[in-house]
């Protein structure tokens, strides 16, 4: 069959045909089982009897962390190297698969490893989505994120972490720029040689690898040479540029996905003192209301069947900018109203949930490629064979995705406010020609990332002024989705700023190479802001066709202290004994770029400051036990 004629078959439907790959059937993973006892209330010694007792002995660790994703799966691997330390790893996803590792099939459709929330409706952005709102789809899976992302390396801009220094604050000297670096490179293997010459910046020897695709096709290179023309230059965005067109670096080995699962876990999961438990959602960290130190966590590997594990150094958090506003607000730790709105008890009243961000970009600017021969089923069957059997051929890329521009508009930061990413989609030509391609359509993929004849230019607002806000689920506070009242584009700037971007991709229309091929601007179907012209219809396309690139920072953001901030320089929690949280939603603002590097980085830095304070301190700040 051709496509480009009748019915486009999902990309699932090609794992039908191969053997040993079905990607419908993701088979929950063996779920390794630890107390049994689930009573009322398991942390009281007065109910224990001797067979609890002995179900303790196996759920007590030295360092429990909630989470398995980005940030988890670094620590994990952190942590357990020291090997008089218990460490347990409790991840509420399944499991990673080799389905998850083809770098030109998005991964961020696959709904059973998302966790599938939306922003709220807000009546001024999303408003053309399903139910005015927008879709926010962080990664339910061992690896977190690191296996749903886009796998980019970016690490965001000198500007950004200098920015994160209080002046109050000592310990924020640490989070300057200058003193990240060493911790971007000692997880950093970098496969690319012209890049690695910096070494200032880069490094090789860390855990995970990344480097360029090797397969580049025309389009990357005519939409690169265009950019060129209108002056950008090709460099290494990782290290103190403000503008350029980069081909970008991928968390890839052997051009399969790394996640941080891949890269940091499943070296070290055999080590006798690290336990992982795929399919356990945390419920609750349990705190001492008197001391305000943690004993430990309730987790769930079934809805309802509650089982202990205790802590006796630190609980560290790793859920996500999103459910760890969920965890700590039904755990009694937040904003004192909303704990109170559900009869929580309050144990610390602290700004969680709160200054949350999320960047943000939108549909509807497209290019149409008129010259892109059709591709047949029977191609692109073949290569995933050579995918699968070499590792090698057009999946093993993520075609024009890896090309993007990062534009600085105006002249106050010495860093980019836009990055202009783009992204290949296959529309059949036929029904491209006969009628108006939604802009829902034109986004939806049809095949893998590596055959296009359509790119979507997507104008991603780095550092969003707009602030939001996360909430408990108001009827289920406890399964149930919370709420994200994400406020994309409430401050006009963000809305100013997202435009004026769009103003320099279509000047991609009058370059040379452009002129010299056939790429044409693409007549989307933009109801209803078809009858606008100019900058009216850019505004409302924008406050209609808003996207969450789904990348939440900041709502357990670090600072000086408990008024502006939750939890302190060092990742502990304020108020609370043995709490720490190191993901990405201790980032006050984004870095501008991706946030997969930086979390990762946020860990390491973690991950050194808890065995500094427990080998060199002594425990210096815990004398707990
Ligand atoms: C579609 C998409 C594309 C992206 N592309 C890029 C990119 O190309 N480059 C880039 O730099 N960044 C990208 N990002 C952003 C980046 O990957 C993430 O923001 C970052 O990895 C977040 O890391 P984290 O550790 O904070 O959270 P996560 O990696 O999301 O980890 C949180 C983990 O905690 C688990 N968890 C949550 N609640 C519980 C609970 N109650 N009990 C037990 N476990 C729980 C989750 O299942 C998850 O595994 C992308 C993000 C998305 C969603
Ligand atoms: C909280 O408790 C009060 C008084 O017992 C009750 O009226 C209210 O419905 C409760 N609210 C919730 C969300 O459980
Ligand atoms: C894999 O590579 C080998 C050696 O180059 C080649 O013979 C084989 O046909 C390739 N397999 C596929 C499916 O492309
Ligand atoms: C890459 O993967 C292929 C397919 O699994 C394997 O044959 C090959 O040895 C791998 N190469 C390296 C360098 O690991
Ligand atoms: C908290 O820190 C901020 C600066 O980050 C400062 O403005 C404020 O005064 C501090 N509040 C208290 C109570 O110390
Ligand atoms: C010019 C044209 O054909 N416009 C149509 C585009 O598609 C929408 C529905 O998706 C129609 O309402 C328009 O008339």
């Amino acid at each position: 069959m051709i496509v480009g004629t009748d019915v486009i078959p999902s990309i699932s439907s090609y794992f039908a045909v191969l053997p040993g790959v079905n990607m419908s059937k993701v088979l929950p993973t063996c779920v390794l089982l630890l107390a049994t006892s689930a009573n009322a209330d398991l942390f009281s010694k007065a109910t224990r009897t001797k067979a609890d007792e002995r179900d303790l002995r196996n759920s007590v660790f030295d360092f429990i962390i909630i989470g398995g994703g980005t940030a988890g799966c670094v620590l994990a691997n952190r942590l357990s190297a020291i090997s008089d330390w218990k460490v347990l790893l409790l991840e509420a996803g399944i499991d990673e698969n080799i389905d998850y590792d083809i770098p030109g099939v998005p991964t961020k459709e696959y709904r059973p490893i998302l966790w599938n929330y939306r922003s709220e409706r807000n009546g001024y952005s999303c408003l053309s989505r399903p139910g005015g709102s927008c879709e926010i789809k962080t990664g339910k899976v061992l690896g977190g994120s690191s296996v749903t992302n886009d796998m980019k390396y970016t690490r965001g801009s000198k500007a950004d972490y200098d920015g994160w220094h209080s002046t109050g604050a000592l310990g924020s000297l640490d989070w300057k720029f200058d003193g990240v670096i060493e911790h971007f490179k000692s997880v950093e293997d970098n496969g690319d040689y012209d890049v690695l010459m910096n070494s200032h910046y880069h490094a090789r020897g860390g855990e995970m690898h990344v480097q360029r695709f090797k397969h580049a096709d025309r389009y990357m290179e005519i939409f690169t040479a265009a950019f060129t023309e209108m002056g950008l230059r090709t460099l290494d965005i990782n290290t103190n540029i403000q503008e350029a067109v980069v081909n970008n670096q991928f968390a890839i080995s052997n051009n399969t996905r790394l996640s941080t699962n891949s890269a940091f876990l499943k070296p070290v999961r055999h080590r006798k003192n690290l336990q992982v438990v795929t399919g356990a959602y945390v419920t609750k960290i349990v705190i001492d209301k008197q001391e305000k130190n943690v004993d430990g966590v309730i987790y769930e590997v079934e809805k309802g069947k509650e089982r202990p594990a205790y802590a006796k150094r630190e609980i560290i958090l790793a859920a996500g900018a999103i459910n760890n506003v969920r965890l700590l607000h039904l755990s009694g730790i937040g904003p004192k109203a909303d704990i109170k709105k559900h009869n929580i008890t309050l144990i610390v009243d602290l700004p969680v949930g709160q200054n949350y961000q999320d960047q943000v970009t939108i549909g509807g600017l497209a290019f149409v490629l008129n010259d892109v021969p059709v591709v047949t089923e029977a191609e692109v069957i073949n290569d995933f064979k050579t995918w699968f059997q070499n590792r090698s051929g057009p999946l093993a890329s993520r075609g024009i995705a890896q090309v993007s521009a990062f534009i600085q508009l105006y002249e106050n930061f010495n860093a980019p406010d836009v990055e202009l990413a783009l992204e290949g989609n296959f529309i059949r030509s036929d029904k491209f020609m006969l009628t108006n391609v939604s802009v829902h359509a034109a986004e939806e993929t049809n095949l893998p990332l590596s055959y296009y004849n359509l790119v979507n230019i997507n104008p991603v607002l780095l550092r969003p002024k707009s602030r939001g806000k996360v909430m408990l689920n108001k009827r289920n506070p406890k399964y149930g989705r919370p709420v994200v009242q994400a406020n994309f584009l409430k401050e006009s700037e963000d809305l100013d700023t997202l435009v004026d971007s769009i103003d320099i991709a279509l000047q991609l229309l009058e370059t040379k190479e452009f002129k010299k091929t056939d790429i044409k601007f693409a007549p989307l179907d933009l109801f209803p802001c078809d009858r606008l012209s100019n900058r009216d219809q850019w505004n409302c396309i924008a406050r209609h066709y808003t996207k969450a690139m789904s990348n939440p920072v900041g709502t357990c953001r670090m600072g000086e202290n408990s008024t502006n901030s939750v939890v302190d320089y060092q990742l502990r929690v304020h108020g609370i004994e043995g709490l720490r949280i190191i993901d990405a939603s201790v980032m006050p603002t984004h870095a501008r770029g991706g946030i997969f590097a930086p979390t990762m980085m946020i860990a390491e830095k973690g991950a050194k400051m808890i065995i500094k304070d427990w080998k060199e301190n002594n425990g210096h700040y815990y004398n707990r036990r």
